[in-house]
Formats: C-alpha cells, structure tokens, sequence
C-alpha cells in the first residue's frame, strides 16, 4: 500500500519493539509485558481498560486516565503521566469531575475511559455511572488536573463511548454499545452525532456482532476499543469482539475500516481476530481471558501503532503492530 496515508501528530519516539523474528501474528505483545501491575497504587486491586495519549508536561511526554478499581472494589478513574509511554507515574488519587449539573455531576462509579485530543482540548469519556445505571460521561481538561464534565451523552444504559477525533460533516461524532444493566449478553456498535457534544442524536447502526459460522470469537457482542484512526483507506477502527465459551465471556480484539464521511458505513472487517487471550496474565485475573484494548499511539510516517490493552481485567498490556499490516489484513480477512 505505497499510497497509504494516515493522519496524526509524529510520534517517532513512541513505545516501539520490533516483531520477535519469525512471529507470524500482525499483532505482538511487548516482551515485557504486562507495563502496569494490579497494585501500583496503595489502594490498587487492579488497573487495566486505560487510555493514553500524547500530552507534554515538564519531563512527561504521555498523559492518561487510567480505570483503577480499589480494594473496596469501587471502580474510579486516576490520571497518569509517563516519560516513555510504558512507565507510568499514577496519581494516588482519583479525579474528581467539575462543572456537572450535580444530578449527573454525582459521582456514582466511573470505568473503561476513552481520551481524545479534539482541537486543543482532550475529551474523556468512560462509563459513567447514572443513579447506578451505565451510561456515556464526557468530560474535557487542558491540562490534566481540571476536568470539566458534560452531560451525559445517552440514556442507560450504554457502555464503550467512543468520540472520532474530528468532526464530521460539521458535528462531533461517537461510537457507543447500547447495553443493559448487567453482563450484556448482546452488543452491537452504533454511530451518534452531537453539535455541541451536548445533544446527541441521528443515531446509526454500524456493526452487528458476526454469523458464528463466519467468525466466532466476534458472534455474542462486538464494542468499539481505541479512538478511531483517520487513514486514507477509511478510519481504522480496532473493536473488542465477545464469544460464549462455557467458561464465560472471552474478549478478543479485531480490526474495521468505516467509510470516512459515512463511518457508520463499514468497507471490512476482520474475520480472524488480531489479539486474543492467550498469555497467562490474559486469561488468569479477576476476569479470565479477557483482551480489551481502549487506546493506541501511533506514528504516520512510519506506520507503527502501540495498542493498550486491559488483560484480564487485572493489568495493562501493550500490543504492536504496523497499520499497514493491519489493513491490508483487514481486507483479506474481510467478512462482510
Ligand atoms: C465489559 C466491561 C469491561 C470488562 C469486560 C470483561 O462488560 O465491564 O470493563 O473488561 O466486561 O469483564
């Protein structure tokens, strides 16, 4: 694909090992993996389901929100900063949303953020917990230390919001996973619009989960993971994919490439997954088996992406790959 072109900020110093010499996968995992253990903080059980971006700050080059669940095991959001995009300095405490109308402005419980820089602000969204229910906060910050809370984007219950980073068609545009209030046996990705990252609304289905027969690992729910990534094959979007074995959920991740104007639109999708649990710190953890990536950086001109990955919902794990690779395996593993 000589004529790719992705967007985004350079990134030649971002997290980056090569491929271990005759791995055949797209995708391999940092050899020193996981790159945040459970009990980092003092009052950590597990972190994992994080997000990370680009954000300069004194020595830092990295900042993020990271889901850490307490020992009461009371799920709250932290922020972090890093140097090098694999140690990670995370804050004791956890943050605190300003600005809300108190009704939804509560804090009730908070997991799985998202973290996109949208013009010169960076959005979170995560799970925000509504009188208990789940649904799509978003906040905004400059800076990492205020943070600013909007409205909640939809009713419950909703999970796995994910903002693009740039308008489309003159709104602001998100992906989310209707749900219900428990373990969500179903999940399909749908497409929302927002003028004012306020009222959301012209709402789209985008993808459903797979034909069993077809692929499997994707056939109980698929959820949008990483902010989508603007290519000139389309966004790239890396999504979580759900199967029923009899030992529960197990959570894997692919790959789809969404029309750029249209993204509700999907030109392919991946029919062989390009992660799945398989290491021990997978599949062995609070949630056996579980992969379930909420961020990436990457680097346009050489085409290198780093996914986060929550494992197990216990850890955080990192992933590499080429974006080339990955669409060119996209298409030739399509199923649609
Ligand atoms: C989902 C979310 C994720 C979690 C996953 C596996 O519904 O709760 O936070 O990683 O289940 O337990």
């Amino acid at each position: 694909m000589n004529n790719l072109k992705i967007m985004g900020e350079a990134l030649p110093d971002m997290p980056w090992e090569e491929r271990p010499a005759g791995y055949r996968h797209i995708m391999w995992r940092y050899s020193a993996n996981p790159i945040i253990e459970r009990d980092q903080l003092s009052t950590s059980n597990s972190i994992f389901n994080s997000a990370v971006v680009p954000f300069r700050k004194g020595k830092y080059n990295y900042a993020g929100v990271f889901r850490c669940d307490d020992t009461n095991i009371r799920m709250r959001l932290h922020v972090g900063f890093s140097v090098d995009g694999l140690n990670w300095d995370i804050a004791e405490e956890d943050v605190r949303f300003e600005g809300a109308d108190p009704e939804v402005g509560t804090w009730v419980y908070g997991y799985d953020p998202r973290v996109v820089k949208l013009g010169d602000k960076y959005y979170v969204t995560w799970c925000n917990g509504y009188c208990g229910e789940p649904t799509i906060g978003i906040a905004w910050t400059t800076d990492f230390e205020t943070f600013h809370q909007l409205e909640n984007a939809f009713l419950p219950y909703n999970r796995n919001g994910v903002l693009f980073p740039r308008k489309i068609g003159d709104r602001y545009a998100m992906l989310s996973r209707p749900s219900d209030r428990g373990h969500t046996p179903f999940g399909d990705i749908y497409y929302s619009e927002s003028p004012d990252l306020e009222f959301w609304g012209r709402h789209r289905l985008v993808m459903r989960p797979s034909q069993f027969e077809k692929s499997a690992w994707q056939c109980t729910k698929v959820g949008a993971g990483p902010v989508p990534i603007e290519t000139s094959e389309g966004w790239l979007l890396i999504y979580h994919g759900v199967h029923q074995t009899c030992n529960g959920f197990n959570y894997s991740f692919g790959a789809a490439l969404l029309d750029l104007e249209q993204p509700w639109k999907v030109l392919a999708r991946t029919g062989a997954y390009l992660l799945a649990p398989t290491e021990t710190y997978e599949c062995m953890g609070d949630v056996p088996n579980v992969t379930f990536p909420c961020a990436t950086l990457h680097d346009p001109a050489t085409g290198r992406i780093a996914v986060y990955y929550g494992c197990a919902d216990t850890v955080t794990g990192l992933a590499f790959g080429y974006i080339p690779e990955i669409i060119e395996f996209t298409k030739k593993t399509n199923i649609l």
